[in-house]
């Protein structure tokens, strides 16, 4: 037993010698010194020993296990102060920092949503121009100068002829000025109104579609539409068609889905109609076509428009536009 005990101290300095870290340190505390540890082993077996030897043996043990503590807590303080733990002013020893993680934005989210969807239906994705030229942005989507259809788009002019896009249906009558159907296209990207307060921004984000193929009907509109506002919203929300106007589109209607805050009861969101205008659309005026240099006997087509800040203030019920725009944290970090 007493050749056990010297043994035990040996072992001990040794290790303690060893221990270059706070976590090997603790380690060797467990082995010697923890309840289960080697010393409580050895004075567990003290009941083994003769009577008259027991004193004397426990006497030695407890002072081995005394010396061992005080090199223990002395090389505890060597590494404290000096050891592999803190070098350069750095103690390596503290836990990791887990880093923040970005994320994106919401309104890109429900963009991406939104691509996403019409992509797996078959839509190509283009992007074009925020400076646009009059042509495109107005009159080859039949709204020609002095149009009282102007006035509604607050437009940001740079000259007579240049100003911001208000729409991006510009890429639309770029894409058909270019190309032969069938065609499947939605334009993303940022427009420009000059309008300010609780739902309008003066930049916001849309995504605008077109379909031209032979014998298109509003049947392939409603089915479309249908299918983006379930996989947006959700299977059984009911959906309503409503009869609207647009310049480019004859006949047009806008869409509506129940209310999200009320399920249709009327409250203060939806004004108490039970219903929420979630984009617009309509078959392509023939207009347009002839502008394009299609054949509107030969060729038909639908075409839609959607607010993407709409669309992710009805998502997540906010209720003022604003929020995606002030960048602060605490609501950003929420999507
Ligand atoms: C809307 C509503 C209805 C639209 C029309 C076209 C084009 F260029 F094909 F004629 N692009 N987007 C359209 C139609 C946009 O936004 C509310």
């Amino acid at each position: 037993m007493e050749q056990q005990l010297l043994q035990l101290a040996v072992s001990a300095r040794e290790e303690l010698d060893r221990c270059t870290t706070q976590a090997s340190l603790e380690e060797f505390r467990i082995e010697y010194l923890g309840r289960k540890g080697r010393f409580s082993t050895i004075m567990r077996g003290l009941g083994a020993v003769a009577a008259a030897d027991r004193p004397r043996i426990g006497q030695a043990a407890n002072q081995v296990k005394a010396e061992v503590e005080a090199l223990f807590v002395t090389r505890k303080e060597q590494l404290a102060e000096s050891g592999n733990t803190r070098r350069h002013g750095l103690d390596f020893s503290l836990p990791g920092r887990k880093p923040v993680s970005g994320r994106l934005h919401p309104v890109s989210q429900v963009m991406q949503e939104t691509c996403a969807i019409f992509a797996s239906l078959g839509f190509a994705v283009a992007e074009g121009p925020d400076v646009e030229v009059d042509y495109y942005n107005f009159e080859a989507l039949n709204i020609p100068p002095h149009h009282p259809a102007r006035d509604m788009h607050d437009t940001f002019y740079f000259s007579e002829s240049l100003l911001l896009r208000t729409h991006t249906s510009p890429m639309q009558a770029r894409i058909m000025e270019s190309r032969q159907p069938p065609l499947r296209v939605i334009a993303p990207g940022k427009v420009y109104r000059c309008d300010s307060d609780i739902t309008h921004t003066p930049m916001f984000h849309q995504v605008e579609g077109f379909l031209v193929e032979k014998e298109v009907s509003f049947a392939d509109l409603k089915g479309v539409l249908t299918i983006f506002t379930e996989k947006m919203f959700g299977k059984d929300l009911p959906l309503r068609f409503r009869p609207s106007f647009f310049p480019f589109t004859e006949p047009s209607a806008e869409v509506d889905i129940a209310c999200v805050i009320c399920q249709g009861s009327g409250c203060r969101v939806c004004k108490k109609s039970g219903w929420l205008e979630i984009l617009g659309s309509g078959m392509i005026d023939p207009e347009v076509f002839r502008m394009v240099g299609y054949d509107p006997q030969v060729y038909s087509g639908f075409a839609f428009g959607l607010g993407i800040e709409r669309i992710a203030m009805l998502k997540y019920g906010i209720d003022d536009i604003r929020l995606f725009y002030e960048n602060d944290q605490r609501f950003l970090t929420q999507f």
